[in-house]
């Protein structure tokens, strides 16, 4: 019975939040959960999402029904920031999501329903949630090497080596761009090689998108996800507008399928749907309106890359601060995005936050633009005394 139901384990990363709040030492630096935070440690609302917020509540007469894909001119004016010259791809078609979980969820229980053998190729350390969404569409996870925390390196040659041994149709789920948790990312030479080994194996790539803007820029983020979109007939994509547009709680991504023709995008897409109504029958609006406003006026989709560029240039420059701290730091200049592993243990976590209060999660990942400005020299310094540097 429900009574008798064995306690979960809860999301580690959202298990801290609620721990770095009940902190009240001044003291405290936040570097857990993923969200961006400006030099000062706010999490603002962008100007251009508060602008289209106010045009939304002005001019908006009704909240009755969209139907189950959402705001589709939302997913029209995204595609050319997502897929650059795929989007005129008529076999290529997406709709707008509840955030990248629900993009993710859509996309593999597609995968189960197609074909419930697949097993899904996994590098970790990955996101925690990608094993318990895979495994909740009954997936079987294999898992390789992503990263190795002693020479901080993408384990390249392991993932290469786990692709060329795969089943035809199993699944190869990589990470678009700014590796979570890892911040290493793999070249263009390196995308061109998993690429072709996945053409070469007849497996299906899905790419996971979800801090596009937050490591080069918005082309050269989704120049990995091209690559595979002009080499494969069948990928699917999963992409969040919850960083990059920063309405985090709002929930707000899309999903997109590629099939060999249009008549069978058009039937994926139709299964897509059909899932989705079993799940939340519709995705929420607000924010995808909003973010349409915003793409669909020329001057506010200036300023969106403008405030995109601005959140980019300070993870970027905290970056080169941390790697001129201190040598045994260098390599979290060469990493990309939020988030970078440092070579702590689990106990070495739980002191910093006892005695630092310095919250990051238990891998030892920390979100760098958690670091407000003066807070980088004293984070540096802990971490060095914690590691014995
Ligand atoms: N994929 C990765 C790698 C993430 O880090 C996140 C973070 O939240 C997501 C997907 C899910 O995004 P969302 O919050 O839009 O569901
Ligand atoms: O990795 C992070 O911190 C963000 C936020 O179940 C997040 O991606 C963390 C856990 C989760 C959903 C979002």
């Amino acid at each position: 019975s429900i009574a008798d139901l064995a306690p979960v384990k809860s999301d580690s990363l959202l298990a801290l939040i609620d721990l770095a709040n009940a902190d009240k030492r001044p003291e405290k630096i936040d570097v857990g959960v993923g969200v961006y935070r400006d030099s000062s440690g706010a999490t603002p609302i962008l100007k251009v999402i508060k602008e289209a917020e106010r045009r939304l509540l002005e001019t908006q007469e009704t909240k009755s029904y969209l139907g189950g894909r959402g705001d589709v001119r939302f997913a029209e004016l995204l595609a050319p920031i997502l897929l650059g010259e795929h989007s005129s791809d008529e076999r290529i078609a997406g709709i707008q999501t509840p955030g990248g979980c629900g993009a993710l969820t859509l996309g593999f229980h597609l995968i189960k329903a197609a074909n419930p053998g697949a097993r899904v190729l996994v590098g970790t350390p990955t996101w925690p949630n990608h094993a318990p969404i895979i495994r909740g569409c009954e997936l079987e996870i294999v898992e390789y090497r992503h990263y190795d925390r002693a020479s901080r390196q993408l384990c390249f040659d392991e993932m290469a080596e786990t692709v060329k041994s795969a089943r035809p149709g199993d699944v190869v789920l990589l990470h678009g761009c700014c590796h979570n948790p890892t911040g290493a990312d793999l070249d263009a030479q390196q995308w061109a090689e998993i690429t072709a080994l996945i053409v070469g194996r007849g497996l299906l790539p899905v790419v996971d998108i979800a801090y596009q803007g937050f490591g080069d820029g918005l082309d050269p983020d989704a120049a990995g996800l091209r690559a595979i979109l002009d080499a494969c007939d069948t990928v699917i994509v999963a992409q969040s507008c919850d960083k990059n547009f920063g309405v985090y709680r709002d929930r707000v991504g899309s999903v997109w399928i590629k099939t060999a023709s249009t008549s069978s995008t058009a039937t994926a897409m139709g299964h897509i749907l059909q899932i989705s109504r079993e799940m939340w029958s519709m995705p929420p609006d607000h924010a995808a309106a909003a973010i349409r406003i915003v793409l669909d006026d020329a001057k506010l989709s200036a300023d969106w890359r403008v405030e995109l560029d601005g959140m980019r240039g300070r993870i970027a420059s905290l970056r080169q601060r941390l790697a001129a701290a201190d040598p045994q730091f260098g390599y979290i200049a060469e990493q990309k995005g939020m988030f970078s592993m440092l070579p702590v243990t689990p106990e070495q976590v739980v002191r910093l936050r006892e005695t630092h209060a310095i919250y990051m999660a238990d891998s030892g990942r920390f979100n760098i633009c958690g670091l407000s400005d003066e807070q980088v020299d004293r984070f540096a310094s802990a971490v060095l005394e914690a590691i014995g540097g």
